[in-house]
């Protein structure tokens, strides 16, 4: 072939041109369109709408794809960090008297409304969990923990059912949808689905490193829940309510999956 033969007719190029600009057209509008349809609705949490869906999609995919029942993977305590990373302070009460404070236990069922001291919790079998604590901002951390498991509570108090039956794990029929965890001034609060709640690595914790739980890390009572992100571990608990209604949850209004599972 001559290099007269390879070049194209001023017919060719035109033809070429036409359709280079009509495809880069199409595709701009394409984008243009996506661009407009993701940035139009945005939910309560500034979250725009589809991207929201397809938020919403996955955590539902996660949901039916893990089962809540598998248990996190636990390390010696001697891998433990001794002095763990602290984060969020939303609703601490550094200066909260332990003598002072109360659990306060919303039942909704015949158990009624109960107010527990920490005597109270440190009565009922003590359990330990030393686990990856993942946080959502890309850190994790060994750390151990000690406390009472929220379903030895349950057991003992008879929460979690609306018929004041002992909850079961083989039984959700009679369970509450969900356990609620405010901080004492209500400034941090979590939802929790009540099968994870349930769970036996689920703990509502007095202890760190078997020492007493320091201010930071959530004292006198914080939820350590291996089986979910940091987010989900309330420190200083106020109040716990059962519940079918899904409880408000403060990263879930601010954009961030419901169920913070792993
Ligand atoms: N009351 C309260 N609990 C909280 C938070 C908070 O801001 N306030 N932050 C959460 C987050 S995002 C993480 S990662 C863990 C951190 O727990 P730690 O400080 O014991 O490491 O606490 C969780 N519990
Ligand atoms: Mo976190």
């Amino acid at each position: 072939m001559s290099e007269e033969q390879r070049q194209e007719t001023p017919e060719q190029w035109k033809r070429r041109s036409f359709i280079a600009f009509g495809v880069l057209g199409a595709f701009g509008a394409v984008v243009y369109g996506l661009q407009r349809w993701i940035s139009g609705a945005q939910d309560v949490s500034g979250v725009q709408g589809p991207l929201r869906t397809a938020l919403d999609f996955s955590d539902g995919a996660g949901q039916l794809l893990k089962d809540d029942a598998h248990l996190a993977p636990e390390y010696p305590i001697t891998m433990a960090a001794p002095k763990p990373r602290v984060n969020g302070k939303i609703g601490l009460a550094p200066t909260l008297d332990a003598a002072q404070w109360r659990l306060n236990v919303r039942s909704n069922g015949p158990a009624g409304d109960l107010s527990l001291t920490l005597d109270d919790l440190k009565a009922l079998p003590r359990t330990e969990v030393c686990f990856d604590f993942k946080c959502i901002e890309g850190w994790n951390e060994i750390s151990h923990w000690g406390g009472v498991r929220l379903s030895d509570l349950a057991e003992h108090y008879h929460l979690g059912t609306r018929n004041g039956a002992v909850p079961r794990q083989d039984e959700p029929a009679d369970r509450y949808a969900y356990a609620a965890l405010t901080t004492p001034d209500a400034k941090y609060y979590v939802g929790i689905d009540m099968k994870s709640a349930m769970h036996p690595q689920t703990i509502l914790c007095y202890e760190m490193n078997r020492a007493p739980l320091t201010a930071d890390h959530g004292a006198p009572l914080r939820l350590i829940i291996p089986t979910k992100y940091g987010v989900k571990n309330l420190k200083c608990i106020g109040t716990l309510a059962f519940t079918d209604e899904r409880p408000p949850d403060y990263w879930a209004e601010r954009g961030y999956g419901y169920d913070a599972g792993l």
